[in-house]
């Protein structure tokens, strides 16, 4: 007995030094229920999103439909002679009055584009007596679901929640260890416009969005939401239960369950959004019965058979990739917990891991509804004047957003976004002639599930540091070639990608100027959202030349050359492409060794902006890296140097990936650590500041939450692991001494490729590679290279070790 009590203690002792069970790479969990939005678990099929709070006596859970937007389709020709006030503001410019040039850039200015709307939130209230014991809730990523489960006087009661995209609903399921011990009631309100009814046994909400909502940083102004029954995107919200036993009860606005084992919460939701430039109120899909189909054909069907589909769906996109950076002897904390203890220095992989891989659950989640791309919060919003109207920012958060997609095996979550370049391309060719006198088409610093494609500003107000910068649809044009190289799908680039990109590029071919030396310049340039001095001391916006827009124009030029010649197609365009790329005025580095950011080597007036547009070239383009174009990458490594590292989230997150395509894999992990500094999500989630981190559910903070940061983390651990053009694949190429031991499966190289491999002690040892097309590349890791031929389908596993130098 002594001696299997000494063990025992002994046991106990070891238990408390070495920790016995590594964290979770795939789960996040909590010992309590949320209690703001940035501690609830998401759940989303591409279209309907869900944060569920997990409250005891009553649970909250915001419900948000992706497709429901202030606003109706924009009337591009808002300000159709802006094009006339150009050569005044080049004029400015060539006097040198730049102040003048910030100031007539307001007559460039069109409305502001509509917000994303909060659909309204489920409560479900029980009726509880006593304290709740052993609380726990959950979101397991590779199977998204998210589960609840505590203990109150003796019964144990569970919650199951998750969204199908096959059945289009919401299921949670509800059940008591206790015969007859569950009673609930579900509540719905929205801050929208909405009534409710009881309609056989289903509890419905039927309402509408604004039709403008003003974005939130304008405060508080007369209109700022602007309801109008005739108008706006239309909802219908349906909540079903399907019980075991016991029984339903009713009220004017509630239904409930009571004295039950067993129920299921169906949950339907479906808007009247009908396309980017359809009235959602008088050409809109009939939401009433788009909810009320989905829900009929669901609601035969048993939780296993929901769960099962859901699963097979979700698991097709999600396990494709895995990554295993070897296991941390961490203690099993909640994540919060362990968020906090990563961010005191502790080691953690398998959290690393997880963030990694709740970059693509968030994907997979946000974005699989065409023409509608994951916006700055992917789809998970309860605001109705969101932070930054929680709309499309082009000068990089749109972007950042779709930097894992290909990378991480998610293709078919980019169609969102590509669709919606196609809606941009319609409404920027207005853009383009009323704004800019232009051929081609045009999208401006921010746009909408409308597509808008104007300069923002409210017709002169706008700052133009931000309002007139007009950059977007060239930036946005490269995620097509990017689409196509990554896939090799040359129908997507005969039939959608290549016309959209010539569109782009005829754009900027029209919108650039000889400067004083006969190179091309864009005039008026400005640099998002940066600030420069000037000689004479002007802080000012406007200027010429900037680095930012050749660096994007360079790159859109270059896709569509290459376009233009795997389709054999246009060879006079191309030929006026390619004498306007050698035109282009070239890179400059500055006096501090920086890579110039304005047209002359000026000083910033924020020196550390959270803003790097002009390192585009070094990622995510092409057009500097540390092999081809020494001097430039240096320049890059120094402007990084000098901005530092502090900076918020998605200004985090695309560094990570700066420093990665330099080839500095342990400045980019130190990076990456810090996008997972704790934030605590009791700030206010309105007001900007800088200081970027992640929110206890793993949410990227700005703060305030935006999406974005989570998606170029995650993009960033491939970008250390694999680099690639359409000819080359490197590997390992900034692998941080963190990482030395690890194993990587199905992340993507262009070319169409899928890549396996492992490696130890920072040595890639095996490696799989998949082609996805007939095609050449050449493999590099360190100094050995090897060229493979393949054949679609052809799979080759290579020895590296054994590969000579
Ligand atoms: C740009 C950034 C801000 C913020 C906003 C959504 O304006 O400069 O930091 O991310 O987009």
């Amino acid at each position: 007995m002594k001696k299997a009590l000494a063990v025992i203690t002994l046991f106990l002792i070891l238990l408390e030094t070495t920790y016995v069970l590594a964290q979770s790479g795939n789960t996040l969990w909590y010992n309590q229920p949320a209690r703001y939005f940035e501690e609830s678990l998401v759940l989303g099929n591409g279209k309907m999103g869900a944060s569920v709070f997990g409250g005891v006596s009553s649970d909250k859970i915001y419900l948000n439909d992706a497709t429901l937007w202030s606003g109706g389709p924009v009337d591009a020709y808002m300000n159709p002679e802006a094009y006339k006030n150009l050569p005044a503001i080049r004029e400015a410019l060539k006097n040198n009055d730049y102040k003048l040039a910030d100031q007539l850039q307001s007559k460039l200015q069109g409305k502001f584009s509509e917000s994303y709307s909060p659909l309204g939130t489920l409560f479900i209230d029980f009726n509880h007596t006593a304290d709740p014991h052993d609380y726990y809730r959950e979101l397991n990523i590779s199977d998204a679901v998210s589960k609840v489960k505590y203990e109150v006087d003796g019964v144990s009661y569970t919650r199951e929640y998750f969204i199908s995209y096959p059945d289009q609903v919401m299921i949670i399921r509800l059940t008591s260890s206790k015969k007859a011990a569950l009673n609930f009631s579900i509540r719905f309100n929205s801050l929208l416009k909405y009534k409710i009814s009881i309609e056989n046994s289903d509890l419905k909400a039927v309402g509408y969005a604004p039709v403008h909502a003003a974005p939130n940083y304008l405060g508080d102004i007369p209109d700022a939401i602007v309801f109008n029954e005739k108008k706006g995107t239309r909802f219908t919200t349906l909540f079903k239960i399907k019980n075991s036993d016991g029984r339903i009860v009713t009220s004017d606005s509630t239904l409930g369950v009571k004295d039950a084992t067993e129920a299921l919460v169906y949950v339907s939701i479906a808007t009247s959004f009908n396309g980017f430039d359809k009235d959602p109120a008088t050409e809109g899909v009939n939401d009433e019965s788009l909810a009320k189909g989905q829900m009929e054909k669901v609601f035969q069907k048993s939780f296993q058979q929901l769960k099962s589909s859901h699963l097979t769906d979700y698991q097709k996109y999600f396990n494709r990739v895995s990554l295993d950076l070897g296991t941390t002897n961490a203690p099993d904390l909640p994540t919060n917990e362990r968020l906090k203890r990563y961010s005191e220095g502790k080691e953690d992989k398998n959290l690393e891991v997880l963030y990694f891989q709740y970059g693509r659950y968030l994907l997979i989640s946000s974005s699989r509804t065409p023409g509608v791309p994951a916006n700055l919060q992917g789809i998970w919003n309860p605001y109705i004047r969101p932070p930054w109207s929680c709309n499309y920012t082009t000068n990089i958060n749109l972007e950042e957003n779709y930097w894992l997609a290909e990378n991480t095996n998610l293709s078919e979550m980019h169609r969102p976004l590509l669709t919606f370049i196609k809606n941009a391309s319609v409404t920027g060719a207005v853009t383009a002639q009323t704004f800019y006198g232009c051929n081609g088409w045009v999208l401006c610093h921010n746009s909408d599930i409308w597509a808008m494609s104007n300069p923002v500003g409210n017709f002169g107000s706008g700052d133009p540091s931000w309002a007139n910068w007009n950059m977007g649809g060239t930036w946005l044009s490269t995620n097509l070639w990017e689409h196509y190289i990554f896939t090799k799908d040359i129908d997507f680039l005969k039939n959608n990608g290549y016309p959209l990109l010539k569109g782009a590029a005829e754009f900027c071919l029209s919108w650039l100027v000889e400067d004083k030396e006969g190179k091309l310049i864009t005039s008026p340039s400005t640099s998002p959202e940066n600030k420069y001095i000037n000689d004479q001391g002007y802080h000012g916006a406007t200027f010429y030349g900037g680095t930012a827009d050749l660096a994007m124009i360079r790159e859109c030029f270059t896709q569509t050359i290459e376009a233009s010649r795997v389709l054999n197609t246009d060879k006079d365009f191309r030929t006026k492409l390619e004498n306007a790329l050698a035109r282009l005025h070239p890179y400059k580095i500055g006096k501090n060794g920086n890579l110039q950011e304005w047209y002359y080597d000026w000083k910033d007036e924020d020196p550390l902006h959270r803003h790097q547009s002009h390192l585009f070239g070094l990622y995510p383009g092409h057009s500097i890296d540390p092999v081809r174009t020494p001097e430039l990458a240096n320049a890059c490594r120094k402007t990084l140097e000098i901005k530092g590292d502090e900076t918020t989230g998605w200004s985090k997150g695309w560094r990570i990936n700066l420093w990665a395509r330099l080839g500095d894999g342990n400045h980019a992990y130190k990076m990456y650590r810090e996008l997972l500094m704790y934030v605590d999500p009791k700030g206010d989630k309105l007001s900007y500041s800088n200081g970027g981190g992640t929110y206890p559910n793993l949410f990227d903070a700005h703060p305030p939450f935006q999406i974005d940061g989570n998606f170029g983390g995650s993009a960033a651990v491939v970008e250390m692991l694999l680099q690639s053009s359409e000819n080359e694949i490197r590997l390992l190429p900034a692998l941080p001494d963190a990482w030395e031991s690890g194993s990587v499966k199905g992340i993507c190289a262009r070319g169409g490729y899928e890549i396996s491999m492992d490696w130890s002690q920072k040595k890639l040892k095996n490696l799989v590679i998949l082609a996805k097309a007939d095609g050449k590349t050449t493999l590099i890791c360190g100094n050995k290279k090897k060229e493979v031929n393949m054949k679609k389908g052809q799979k080759m596993k290579i020895d590296w070790q054994n590969i000579k130098n």
